[in-house]
């Protein structure tokens, strides 16, 4: 598995988010791409590279251009405030919820968080930019080596991008990598891209991204929205819209769904991505489906993941990785690089019965 690690990922380390009315530790933390990096390289899985840099017109095809201002200039701004905030993660605290409007950009810091994110639980800091920029480069760089010819490529990156909109962050994320991954695809000339997300949570972002349009497919697994975050999309009735219509597909599930309803459900969702006769596949992948998780409601097991990466692999389709969540710190190295080590058994494989 080539793979491809965000060398800038523990430029981001939130201290805080807000939970149940407390400032409560960070549950999206360096460590976790540390442990995967170590048991990557503990099973020696191929070669590990920085990413390529790519200019920021490559977020253009996702993000807006104020929203790329915004995130840049963020920190900044913060510290521009009050100088004793170098010491503080941003938290945004006030949101312009339905008749507000969000055409206007007010000058006021507090209200362009606001504008530009969904979340309390999601600290910006000095080095979110640079963490997330340089995990973007990771998910283009896995997208391009794949257009080229790679059976796969892992975008080894945090913060993750799933929940990250077109122009607002939140759920931990803040550029949509795997979009990204999508969007490269595109432009590298292959006509059906689809999006397989995996994480415990929908892909809020994701799946608002691609809405409207046919050539990306949009299909994902995660915990019903009705009572798991992030609540306000991810539900079954949300099939797409315009010339999108019929290409988003979503698999909620209960809180507390184990290992054989999760994976029937994975194979309809795969059936899904066979019917829109996909060229390649991205996937978001987020191990907080593991029962250990601290923030997620799932029961998946560490050998389960073994077999996520077989069938996966089973669809024979040009793949790229993007790892989004998963809070079980001690577990989230096995687990994940459990996925990657079934898929690249599998891949070998079907190599050999072609
Ligand atoms: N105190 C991803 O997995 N709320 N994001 C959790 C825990 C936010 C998860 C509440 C969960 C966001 C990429
Ligand atoms: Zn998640």
């Amino acid at each position: 598995m080539l793979t491809y690690y965000n060398h800038l990922h523990s430029d981001h380390e939130g201290k805080v988010e807000m939970f149940r009315g407390a400032l409560v530790p960070c549950f999206e933390v360096p460590a976790r791409v540390d442990r995967v990096l170590a048991e990557l390289k503990k099973r020696k899985l191929g070669t590990v590279l920085p990413p390529n840099p790519f200019d920021d017109s490559a977020l253009l095809g996702v993000h807006s251009q104020r929203y790329l201002d915004f995130l840049r200039d963020a920190w900044d701004d913060w510290v521009a405030l009050d100088p004793a905030n170098a010491k503080r993660d941003a938290l945004p605290s006030v949101w312009p919820v339905r008749t507000l409007r969000s055409d206007v950009l007010p000058d006021n810091f507090a209200a362009r968080m606001g504008l530009f994110s969904m979340d309390a639980g999601s600290p910006l800091t000095d080095g979110t930019w640079d963490a997330a920029r340089a995990g973007a480069d990771c998910a283009l760089s896995a997208a391009l080596a794949v257009a080229g010819g790679k059976r796969a490529a892992f975008a080894l990156t945090r913060p993750p991008g799933h929940h990250a909109g077109a122009d607002f962050f939140g759920g931990y994320c803040f550029l949509n990598n795997a979009a990204l991954a999508a969007q490269a695809l595109r432009e590298q000339g292959l006509e059906r891209v689809a999006i397989l997300d995996i994480d415990y949570h929908h892909g809020n972002g994701t799946q608002a991204i691609f809405y409207e349009r046919a050539d990306v497919f949009y299909t994902s697994i995660h915990g019903d929205p009705s009572t798991e975050f992030p609540f306000y999309l991810g539900y079954a009735d949300e099939l797409g819209a315009g010339a999108g219509l019929g290409f988003n597909r979503n698999w909620p599930l209960p809180r507390g769904s184990g290992f054989e309803v999760w994976h029937a459900t994975l194979q309809q969702a795969l059936q899904g991505i066979a019917e829109f006769d996909a060229q390649a596949l991205v996937v978001s992948l987020g191990v907080d489906t593991f029962a250990g998780d601290p923030v997620a409601g799932f029961t998946l097991q560490t050998p389960d993941y073994l077999q996520v990466g077989k069938t996966l692999a089973q669809t024979n389709l040009p793949t790229v990785f993007v790892f989004e969540g998963g809070y079980a710190v001690a577990e989230v190295g096995v687990n994940t690089v459990n996925v990657l080590q079934g898929f690249d058994q599998q891949a070998v494989v079907n190599k050999e019965s072609a």
